[in-house]
C-alpha cells in the first residue's frame, strides 16, 4: 500500500498501525514530500521499527499524483503483484481493505467507493458533498465513464494494470490523478471493480 504524506505527523502512526493489524501479511510505502511537520522523521521510525514499512523521501510537495508515481515506480521495481493506494488521514479504513482484495481476484482495479450501494460518507458538511458527488457527476459525462466514485483514493492495482496504462506518460500531478487512472484503466479494455466503503473525514491535522 503506497500512502502518500503531508503534514499527516498526528494520523501517520495511528494509520500505519491500524493498517499492520488488519492485514500483517500487506507492505507499506510511505510517500512524504519534505512535510515540515516531520512526518517524514515519523516514517523513518516507523521503518526503523518494522520490516514490513518503507519510506520514500521527495525534497518538495508536488502533489499527490507525483507522490503516487514516485511511490508505485518503487513498488513495481521491488516485484510486488498488487500496488494499492490509501490516504494517511484515517479516511481510508485499513479494516475495509480486505474486502478491496477479494474484489481483486476478479478485477483489473478495484475501487473502494463512496457512491455505490452500500458506500457512505461520515462527517461530511453538505458542501462538501455537494463538491464530491458534482465533482464525479462533471468527470463521468465529460470522460464518458461509468464508474461512480472515480475521484477516490482508496484502490488496488494488479501489477499488470499499472505496467499497461504507460505510467510515463501521466500528466495530471494533483487529486486529478485518481480520475485520470480510473480513465486510462477502463480505456485499455481492463476490469474495473467498485466496492462500497464507508469513508470516514480526518479528525486531526
Ligand atoms: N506526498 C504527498 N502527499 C500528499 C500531497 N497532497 C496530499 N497528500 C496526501 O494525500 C492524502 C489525501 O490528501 P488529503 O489532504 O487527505 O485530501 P482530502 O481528503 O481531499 O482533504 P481533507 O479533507 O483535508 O482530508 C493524504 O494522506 C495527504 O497527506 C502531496 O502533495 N504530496
Ligand atoms: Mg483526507
Amino acid at each position: 500500500m503506497v500512502v502518500p504524506t503531508y503534514n499527516e505527523a498526528a494520523n501517520l502512526g495511528w494509520v500505519v498501525g491500524r493498517l499492520r493489524r488488519a492485514e500483517p501479511g500487506v507492505e507499506v510505502l510511505v510517500v512524504d514530500d519534505g512535510s515540515p511537520d516531520g512526518t517524514g522523521a515519523l516514517a523513518d521510525e516507523l521503518a526503523a521499527g518494522d520490516e514490513r514499512v518503507h519510506v520514500l523521501h521527495r525534497t518538495s510537495k508536488e502533489g499527490l499524483g507525483a507522490a503516487y508515481l514516485a511511490g508505485f515506480g518503487w513498488a513495481l521495481e521491488q516485484g510486488f503483484d498488487v500496488i494499492g493506494e490509501m490516504d494517511a488521514d484515517g479516511s481510508h479504513q485499513p479494516e475495509e481493505l480486505g474486502r478491496l482484495l477479494v474484489a481483486l481476484r476478479d478485477a483489473d482495479l478495484v475501487i473502494g467507493s463512496r457512491y455505490v450501494p452500500g458506500g457512505s460518507v461520515v462527517n461530511w458538511p453538505l458542501s462538501r458533498q455537494v463538491l464530491s458527488r458534482g465533482g464525479n457527476l462533471y468527470v463521468r459525462l465529460l470522460l464518458g465513464i461509468g464508474i461512480r466514485d472515480a475521484t477516490a483514493g482508496f484502490r488496488l492495482f494488479r501489477r499488470a494494470t499499472l505496467e499497461k496504462v504507460d505510467l510515463g506518460s501521466v500528466e495530471s500531478a494533483g487529486y486529478v490523478f485518481q480520475t485520470d487512472l480510473a480513465t486510462r484503466t477502463l480505456r485499455a479494455g481492463l476490469v474495473v471493480r467498485e466496492v462500497p466503503i464507508e469513508f470516514v473525514e480526518r479528525v486531526r491535522g
